[in-house]
Order: structure tokens, then sequence, then C-alpha cells
């Protein structure tokens, strides 16, 4: 019998993904494993994009409602999407294939905080949940399963779906069994109750998802890596921020407003929050802790620093390398990484409580301390808002940081008027640009523009801003925010016209 698969019951349920794949009822809704590029299903997926292309041949219609932790790979939002098999997607995607498909306006995104996905589900405004399909390291005897290198939304799918497919990834580490922390205690109002944890490396759930065998319709067996993509070496833009962001960490461990082991650490996606990490390595912070979403690269260089004493999310974002080196010595990492359900990984009762330092890139940012995380010009999604208003609101302090210019210095990251807000100014405590660092705490909007122009926009731009912002004192119909309305957008609307937001 498969060694991976320890339950009799469900050995009886072991197919084909295509025959798998054959069980999903046409126009219903899926929930899949997945966040980043890892723990997401690698043979259903594709096997499902081949029945889709070919039930589209013969003229059936056939697209999906796919829920997922956050972004999978290529062989899920991309293959499924370039069937053209998804309807309605949630709560996070950076395929660009699906992102080409949002942004032509043939797929339906809803872009959602990524704690709040499986309470809603449980709300039921979603919709039903058809089928559950959830790659897992292992099957117990008794039917539980053991959690990949994600955890995400898992339990919520496999509770809430009518029928649940398991995709058996003898790639993933055995040594993974142990590392999660499954808390049941969840449960909608009027019934909810404190979540007991109190430090990032409590455990206060089960190492395993329960799971109806009942509901189980089938078994598939696979054999395949993660997919994530390999992060750049941090670059001068990237080191410049992480120098900037540690010396202000300094300051405030020296001024007596962060104790000398910082507080618990949460770093977005992308690679200069994988620079500050890497930075870390060398400040002269000890007994870190991570508080965190996803576990990329630098985090694992810090733990192997023992700078990083534990780190707890929802799932690994590993390069390649990275995995394959974790894969190898995952024994040593067990005790220190904690893999929890997204809506504990990221939930403002315990980022607010344990005072997260939350650090996330951003799109652009306004001179008055607006983000914007998600879209481009305004209309054009990159990913999704992801965990970062999640962490945003709720840190003990908020960081936002960004190159100071994209596009070969064709668009300035600080702009007069952001052109769509994720993160209101109240959510923005820090901005940090290779340029410099705007402390943006206890400041008001007018306060705000003298800082973050100075400090945080490119010397390209500097003169630009400053002369809308002195021209807004004059003519802005009230000086709270001044504004020019009939210019705000204008930087946005030159580059739509001219390629570069350049006068
Ligand atoms: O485009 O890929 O075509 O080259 O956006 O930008 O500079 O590589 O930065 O990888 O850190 O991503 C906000 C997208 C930044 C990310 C965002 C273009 C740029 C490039 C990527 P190319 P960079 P990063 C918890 C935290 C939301 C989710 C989140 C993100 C591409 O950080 O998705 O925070 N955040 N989650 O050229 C036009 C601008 C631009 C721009 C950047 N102003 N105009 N294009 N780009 N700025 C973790 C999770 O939720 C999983």
């Amino acid at each position: 019998a498969p060694s991976r698969i320890r339950s009799v019951a469900l050995q009886s349920k072991i197919m084909s993904a295509e025959d798998a794949a054959a069980l999903i009822p046409a126009n219903s809704t899926v929930g899949m494993s997945g966040f980043t590029g890892s723990g997401y299903p690698k043979a259903i997926a594709p096997a499902l994009a081949a029945r889709i292309e070919a039930e589209h041949a013969r003229g059936a219609p056939f697209r999906l409602k796919v829920w997922t932790g956050a972004s999978t790979g290529p062989e899920l939002d991309g293959a499924l999407a370039r069937a053209d098999g998804i309807e309605f997607r949630l709560p996070y995607n950076s395929d660009p294939i699906a992102r080409e498909k949002i942004n032509k306006g043939e797929m339906e995104y809803l872009d959602m905080h990524l704690s709040q996905v499986a309470p809603m589900a449980w709300q039921g405004f979603l919709g039903p949940l058809e089928t559950a399909v959830i790659e897992v390291a292992g099957i117990r005897e008794d039917g539980s399963l053991i959690p990949s290198s994600s955890v995400g939304n898992n339990k919520t799918w496999l509770d809430r779906a009518d029928q649940v497919i398991l995709e058996v990834n003898s790639w993933q580490n055995e040594a993974l069994e142990g590392m999660h922390d499954i808390y049941y205690g969840t449960a909608l109002p009027p019934d909810r109750v404190p979540i007991p944890l109190i430090r990032s490396d409590d455990r206060i759930g089960q190492p395993t998802f329960r799971c109806d065998p009942a509901k189980v319709v089938a078994v598939v067996e696979t054999h395949s890596p993660d997919r994530n993509a390999p992060f750049d070496p941090p670059n001068d833009a990237a080191r410049a921020i992480a120098g900037h962001l540690l010396e202000f960490l300094s300051h405030e461990v020296k001024v007596g407003r962060l104790p000398a082991s910082l507080l618990p650490l949460q770093s977005g996606v992308g690679n200069i929050a994988n620079a500050v990490l890497t930075g870390l390595v060398d400040a002269p912070f000890e007994n870190l802790t991570a508080f965190t979403e996803v576990i990329q690269d630098g985090m694992l260089d810090l733990l192997d620093s023992d700078k990083l004493r534990v780190a707890s999310a929802t799932a690994f974002s590993l390069s390649p390398d990275a995995a394959a080196d974790l894969n190898a010595r995952m024994s040593e990492f067990r005790n220190r990484i904690i893999l929890r359900p997204q809506e504990i990984s990221n939930h403002p009762e315990l980022i607010r409580r344990l005072g997260c330092i939350a650090m996330n890139g951003l799109i652009e940012a306004d001179i008055y301390g607006n983000v914007n995380s998600t879209h481009i010009m305004g209309s054009r999604i990159q990913n999704g808002i992801g965990g970062s208003g999640d962490f945003a609101r709720n840190a003990f302090i908020s960081v936002f940081m960004t190159p100071s210019t994209a596009k070969g210095g064709r668009i300035s990251a600080i702009v007069p008027h952001a052109s769509h807000v994720d993160h209101i100014t109240q959510d923005v405590q820090v901005l940090v640009t290779e340029q410099g660092l705007a402390d943006l705490r206890g400041l008001s909007p007018k306060q705000r523009a003298r800082v973050i122009i100075p400090n945080c926009a490119h010397p390209d731009y500097r003169d630009q801003l400053q002369d809308y912002y002195d021209r807004a004192l004059k003519g802005s119909y009230g000086l709270q925010s001044p504004t020019l309305l009939n210019e705000a957008l204008s930087w946005h609307q030159r580059f739509v016209e001219t390629g570069t937001m350049r006068l």
C-alpha cells in the first residue's frame, strides 16, 4: 500500500487525476488549496483544464468559480485561465494569464482581505461550495490529513464543501507532519470567543485537518514540486530601502519605543520585502520572532543565522533553491516554524495583540500617504491586496516600501493623488523608498506631504510634486488635504497618453 495514504478506507478512493477531475460539476464552485506557489493541486488542476477545453470544443459551457488561499501556480491559475475555465476568482492572483483575462474584462475577480475569506465563506453570501480540491502531504490511519507546504483556507474548504478530492503529493517532505497548528475554535457571531494565542509561537490547535471520509470522492497521488519564482538578488534600491528601515528600527529601540528583540515581524511578498529580511541577518537585533503570512527565502536565512527564533505563517513562499534546501533540512526547522490557517496567521485580533511590525510593498503612494497596493493607473489589477490590509491596519507600526520609480523611471511611485486606495493614510505610518524614509506617525496630511516629497520622491519628480502641492495650497477647495481636482490624476493620464509621467 502507498505509504503516504495510511487510511485503508481512503486507499480505495485512489484514481487518476483525469478521473478525479471528471467528478467536478460543470459551472460549480471549487475551493482549491494553494497559497503563493505552494501547496496547490498540481495534477488535478491541469486535468480539469484539459476537460474544460474538451467541453468547450464540443460547445458545452464550463466555467468555474475558483476560491483558493492566495495565488497558486501555473498548473492551476495559468492552466484554468488559459482554458477560459474561470468565471469568478477570489481572493488573490499573481498569475500573468489570469491577470490578463481579468484586465480584459473576461474574468470576474473579487480581491479580498485574506483573513476574511474563511469567515465570509461561512457567512454564506459567497454561495455554496460543491468541491474542495486539497493537496496534502499524507493521510493518517484515522483519515485525518497532514497539511502540505501551505495551509491557507484548506480547513474551511474541507469543512464546507459537499465533496472532497485529495491530492497526496509525495514531493512534500514527510517531516512537515507536526509543523502545522490547525485551530478549530472559530465561530460566527454571536458565538465568537477570544483566540487563545498570546505569543507568536503558541500552539493552540492540532497538527492535522479533520475530514469526513464519507465526503472524500477521490484521492490522487502526485510527486510534483511547488512552483515559486526565484527572488532577484537585492539591488542597490532594495539594499538602500533595507538600510533606511533598519536604521529606523534601531532608532526606535534606542528611544525605547521598541524592545531590543523588536516585535513580531510581518513581511510581504516581493523582492524588496525579501531584501529587508536578508538585511536583518546583519542587523544588531537578536531573538526576533515573525508572525507573518509567508516564509520567504530571507526568513529562512534569518532562522539559519539564529537571529530569528521562530516564525509563524500560513505558507512557504520559497525560491526553488531555498525550497530544496528546506526540504533537505526540514527536521532542523520543524520546531521553529508553525503553519496556521490564514484566518489565524492574518487575524486582526492577533496582529493587534502581538503588535506586529508590518512591512509591505506598494504600487504607489500619494503625498498624503494613501497607498495603492493593487491597481496600475487606477484600473489594471496587478495582484491583489493579499494580507497587506489585515496587517497594515492592525500593526504596531505599519511600514510600506517601494522603489521611488517604476518602469525605468517613467512612473513615479509618489504621486499627487493615488489612482486607487487600498490603505488609507491612517493605516500607513512609515513610507520608505531608496531615497529615504518618512515617519508619518502623528502627522496631519499637510505635515505628511512636507516629509514625503523631500524624503521619498525621486529627484526627477520632486520639483514636479512640490509644484503641484504649492499650487494646491492656493487653489484647493479646502486646505485639510489640498487637492487640485482637475489635476490630481493628470500624471496617470499623461502616462497613459505619452508613456511617461514626466512633464
Ligand atoms: O512589474 O513585473 O512587469 O516588472 O509591479 O513590482 O517593483 O517588482 O515590486 O515585487 O515588491 O511588488 C505591490 C505588486 C509590489 C506587491 C506589489 C510594477 C513593477 C513590476 C512588481 P513587472 P516590483 P514587488 C502579504 C502582503 C500586495 C499584496 C501584499 C503586492 C511589478 O508587493 O502584490 O502586500 N502587494 N501582500 O514594474 C506601474 C507603478 C508600479 C508598477 C510597481 N507605480 N506603476 N507599475 N509596478 N509599481 C503577502 C501576501 O499577501 C501573499
